[in-house]
């Protein structure tokens, strides 16, 4: 399989933990792609110009993330990323959703933050900050969530944070939500979050 993916990307790094986690590692060949790289042919994998984009051995072309972790997570025998049926499903589902969505309102506060000073627009940066400050509320507040057998939500979130420290680390999260800080610190020590840690590239 042919994973198009920057060192970067949380979302990129959830499948690399989802692959580690499963034993797939060694299936997946690693493709380094810049995804705003004006010459990048990318868009003939994902229209949509997006890593990551799995490239599977029958020929399928998948994105996104979450599509190929259940994918990837559908290839083993082992205790599943993505539990069947029944609330655990939903749980994992929505936790996944929300730790992308945290990593979705990082980009768009990059994003803005790239721009010339005087196209910036401040309430826009503002309201990404908000959201990620209330995901991370929601997180503190029901820390019990993450604890568990592993699933996709725990990574997802995991991911997301370690990128918001890697690109965003004056929002100073820590303070005020010692249980997730605790948390994340705690799961940061599994081997899959310490081989696929965020870089430059
Ligand atoms: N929902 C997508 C988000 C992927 C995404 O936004 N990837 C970024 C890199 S971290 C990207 O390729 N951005 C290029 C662009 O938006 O043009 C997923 O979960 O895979």
């Amino acid at each position: 399989m042919k994973l198009r993916y920057s060192p970067a990307s949380p979302y990129a790094r959830k499948v690399i933990v989802t692959a580690i986690e499963t034993g797939l590692d060694g299936n997946l060949e690693k493709v380094p792609t810049k995804p705003y790289d004006a010459k990048t042919d990318l868009g003939e994998d994902n229209p949509l110009g997006k890593i990551p984009a799995l490239t599977t051995d029958d020929g399928q072309i998948l994105y996104d993330s979450p599509v190929i972790c259940e994918y990837l997570d559908s290839l083993h025998d082992g205790d599943k990323l993505f539990p069947a049926s029944g609330k655990a499903r939903w749980q994992a589902l929505k936790l996944q959703a929300l730790g992308d969505g945290m990593s979705d309102a990082g980009m768009a506060r990059r994003l803005e933050g790239l721009r010339p000073e005087e196209f910036q627009y401040d309430k826009y940066v503002r309201r990404q900050e908000a959201v990620i400050y209330r995901a991370m509320d929601a997180l503190e507040n029901g820390i019990d969530a993450l604890d568990g057998p592993l699933t996709i939500g725990p990574v997802a979130i995991a991911c997301s944070i370690g990128w918001l420290d890697f690109r965003h680390g004056d929002l100073n999260w820590r303070g005020e939500r010692p249980g997730l800080a605790k948390w994340f610190e705690e799961f940061s020590d599994r081997p899959s979050m310490i081989q696929s840690a965020p870089t430059d590239g």
